[in-house]
């Protein structure tokens, strides 16, 4: 076995009615289980912060969501309080086939640090594990898809591509928060000029 499928934060509080609910984000649910049905294993990431994070702009005083800030050096966007670990936001969605997912990597759990990618923490310091597990595993390819495009699913794709791993993307499986407009596609052309396979 050398390929994965990688289910990046498929968690209710991106999905409509959540915390951070990204437009459309529900479509993909079906995408991912059509995708898992094919997959010779299939991996998820799971956004898993505890409360009072430093992502969250409530946890600063004067910083409103959407605000860019300093947390430990980096710039970070404020967000609304979102997967707290245990809640029902943290939870993947109940539409997704989770009994066929193999392996569950948790990110974002040090307060003073936000992790988009599924590899490391934003400062690039700590390993989450995802790559120990995938290469003691033999995987070398991986399809990356999930929420969000211009977050969690981009570093993570670039993450992979520093790593090593032959990367597909395929949009039919994403979707972008676009903060600003024009994220998403900046997105997709960063990606696709690192390396990655983006149809
Ligand atoms: C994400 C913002 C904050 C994501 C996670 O999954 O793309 N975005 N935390
Ligand atoms: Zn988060």
């Amino acid at each position: 076995m050398n390929r994965a499928l990688l289910l990046i934060d498929l968690q209710n509080d991106f999905l409509p009615g959540g915390a951070l609910a990204v437009p459309d984000g529900d479509a993909v649910i079906e995408v991912a289980n059509q995708k898992i049905q094919h997959a010779q294993h299939v991996v998820a990431t799971q956004d898993w912060h505890p409360p009072g994070h430093g992502s969250f702009a409530s946890s600063h005083d004067g910083i409103e969501i959407g605000d860019v800030f300093q947390l430990s050096g980096r710039d970070q966007v404020a967000w609304p309080d979102h997967c707290v670990q245990g809640t029902f936001g943290a939870e993947f969605s109940n539409e997704l086939h989770v009994d066929e997912i193999d392996h569950v990597v948790c990110k974002g759990t040090d307060p003073t640090v936000d992790s988009y990618s599924g590899f490391f923490d934003n400062d690039g310091q700590n390993p989450t594990g995802l790559d120990a597990y995938l290469k003691a595993m033999g995987i070398t390819k991986l399809e990356i898809m999930g929420l969000a495009t211009d977050y969690c699913v981009m570093f993570t794709v670039l993450d992979a591509l520093q790593l090593g791993y032959e990367v597909e993307v395929d949009l039919a499986g994403c979707r972008g928060v676009n903060l600003n407009e024009g994220d998403v596609d900046r997105a997709i052309a960063t990606m696709r000029t690192a390396g990655a396979l983006v149809t």
